[in-house]
């Protein structure tokens, strides 16, 4: 399928490691991926569903010990160690490659090796970038063909050139003690073995698009962000584009395809989905900062998605779609989990393919982390500039994470750089979508601290240098946290659509519309400037999640004072000051 040498070479490289049987090119065809269901299918890899109400819709299960990302196996190879920074797990590039062939060594033997060339970002775009992936796993193909353009096109833009990344994917015996997600930032390589689940193995997404991703922005003057990317559309037909950045589940598909509340949907609001996970951002020839989203479909966390939370991500779902670790109804061949509705299948088989009667039983059908892989151009919210070349241009930068204290529903940086300090000290709940302990505070700059691929002292400073450059035509930075939960652990706003609320204070921010209450933290708005129109929130409630409390940040200024420690003499001096600032403005 194509001539390119250094491409023919690599590939001859690993082949001779992982010993194939057999090697496909992945060229895009339609008939190529039916034929690639059809054998798993057959295997029992891959479930058919319902072709009448999920039509071209597949189930399938991972191992039971192999359901999220593997932070503490994620390293990255970096040929200093200084250069992973505190925040990577990191090992020598030599003893690393060697550990890892050694891990795929005849591995592909009996299986085949599937080559799958890919383009990160519409194909052809100067913002693209480009990756091939060899897997011997289907359920990878199937996946990476819905999240990335796949097939002969990319190859074809890729010509003989070498600036592409390599992925070497080996699925081996999925032996958790012996599973390595490993980058190697430097050589554009990455290569994960003994997994078979999402972030692990779909490499063009948190491998590709933010870990090597990240580096390669750092020196060639952009950013590839952990951020959703949506259009809010006003009456007038005017839309302004915001990009956040949220940890693992913690919202970015749910407000990336937010549906306005009914008084705002009257009046002409509307809400368009370019990217719920990964944002390339650029300064345009206007000098504005412009982001595309590089993937091409939704990698999206199953649980608690249903009609009334997100119609357009379960819209989105309803053909074409790959669900992951869900439950399976047998009495009509469809998918179930844990709040979608309030009628669980009884007669069902479970996330780790035991017999599960959803009335009956305390355990749960679907894995906290199961996943639906739904192509973009499902979704009723698509915005028209989601295949744009040159992307969109972003008025807001939104930070934000799950805190039941602490920090407001919403507040303003003081300027750019204010902003990037915002960003560095987020701190949020762990989730699901990583292996490890659930709802423990951890400190997670940027919604980066997984992904990424360098320094973090250094990221930082690209993050700040990035604002030098754009100036007065960056965009404003703001925090938000819809999480804030009262005494009795209930939230204490609504969220979901109603987060339209503080979008358009944003926005009204944005274009120097409002004012807003000047705190220790940044701008807070003023109570009576959030629009309350049909909404059942108790005034005093809303007061309370708009309150900084001095006594809670004088301890999260500990916290920050320590985790800042441990970033050494690649901290950069504009954080130290600007952590100084907020103590004086405390004290
Ligand atoms: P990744 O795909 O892991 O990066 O996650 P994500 O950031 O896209 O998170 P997602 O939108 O899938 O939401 C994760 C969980 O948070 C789901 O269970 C949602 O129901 C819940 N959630 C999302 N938005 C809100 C909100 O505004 N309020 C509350 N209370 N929960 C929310
Ligand atoms: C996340 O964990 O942030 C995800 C899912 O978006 S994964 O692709 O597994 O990284
Ligand atoms: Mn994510």
């Amino acid at each position: 399928m194509t001539k390119n040498k250094s491409v023919l070479a690599w590939i001859d490289e690993m082949k001779g490691i992982v010993n194939p049987d057999n090697i496909v090119w992945i060229d895009g065809s339609e008939e190529q991926l039916e034929e690639l269901r059809k054998i798993a299918c057959e295997s029992g890899e891959i479930t058919k569903l319902n072709e009448e109400k999920l039509p071209g819709c597949y189930l399938h299960r991972t191992a039971e010990n192999d359901v999220a990302r593997v932070e503490d196996r994620t390293l990255i190879c970096s040929r200093k160690k200084e250069d992973a920074g505190p925040t990577n797990n990191w090992k020598e590039p030599q003893e690393a490659y060697d550990m890892l062939y050694d891990i795929a060594k005849n591995s592909y033997q009996g299986r085949t090796m599937y080559v799958i060339p890919y383009s990160m970002g519409p194909i052809g775009s100067k913002l693209s970038k480009i990756g091939i992936e060899l897997t011997d796993s289907i359920y990878v193909v199937l996946n990476m063909a819905i999240m990335t353009r796949v097939g002969t096109k990319v190859l074809e833009v890729l010509g003989d050139s070498n600036d592409w990344v390599r992925g070497l994917h080996c699925k081996c015996d999925v032996n958790p003690e012996k599973r390595y997600i490993c980058h190697f930032p430097e050589d554009n390589t990455i290569i994960s073995v003994n997994s078979a689940y999402g972030g692990n193995v779909l490499l063009g997404k948190k491998c590709f698009a933010l870990r090597i991703a990240s580096y390669l922005g750092k020196n060639e003057g952009w950013m590839a962000e952990h951020m959703l990317i949506l259009g809010l559309e006003n009456p007038k037909g005017e839309v302004k584009y915001i990009s956040a950045a949220f940890p693992s589940a913690c919202g970015k598909t749910n407000l990336a395809m937010l549906i306005p509340p009914e008084g705002y949907k009257s009046k002409g609001y509307k809400i368009w989905c370019v990217g719920d996970d990964i944002a390339w951002m650029r300064k345009g020839e206007d000098g504005r900062l412009w982001a595309i989203n590089p993937e091409n479909g939704f990698f999206g966390v199953a649980p608690g998605t249903n009609k009334k939370s997100n119609p357009n991500a379960l819209s989105a779902t309803q053909k074409g779609t790959i669900f992951t670790n869900v439950a399976h109804n047998l009495d009509d061949n469809t998918v179930w989990w844990e709040g979608l509705d309030k009628n669980p299948p009884e007669n069902a088989i479970d996330w780790k393919g035991n017999p599960w009667n959803g009335k009956t039983s305390d355990a749960k059908g679907a894995h906290p982390n199961s996943r639906f892989t739904a192509p973009a151009e499902n979704c009723p919210c698509i915005s028209p500039e989601f295949n744009s070349t040159t992307g969109v241009p972003i008025s807001a930068i939104v930070f934000g994470g799950r805190r039941a204290k602490t920090t407001p529903l919403v507040y303003q940086s003081r300027d750019w750089n204010n902003g990037v300090f915002v960003g560095s000290i987020m701190a949020s709940e762990t989730t699901a979508a990583a292996a490890g302990a659930v709802g423990v505070i951890r400190r997670d700059p940027m919604a980066m601290l997984p992904f990424c691929g360098y320094h973090m002292g250094d990221y930082w400073q690209h993050w700040l240098d990035m604002g030098a450059e754009l100036g007065d035509k960056a965009p404003k930075i703001f925090n938000v946290n819809w999480f804030r939960m009262d005494d009795e652990g209930n939230y204490l706003w609504p969220g979901f659509g109603d987060n339209l609320r503080v979008l358009e204070w944003i926005i009204r921010r944005c274009e120097g519309e409002v004012e807003a209450k000047e705190t220790p933290i940044g701008y807070v708005p003023y109570a009576e400037d959030i629009n309350v129109e049909d909404f059942e929130l108790k005034a005093e409630d809303l007061e309370e999640i708009l309150t900084v409390d001095n006594d809670q940040w004088q301890s999260e200024v500990e916290g920050i004072t320590e985790f800042y420690a441990r970033f050494g003499n690649r901290l950069p001096e504009e954080l130290t000051r600007q952590l100084s600032g907020l103590k004086e403005r405390l004290n």
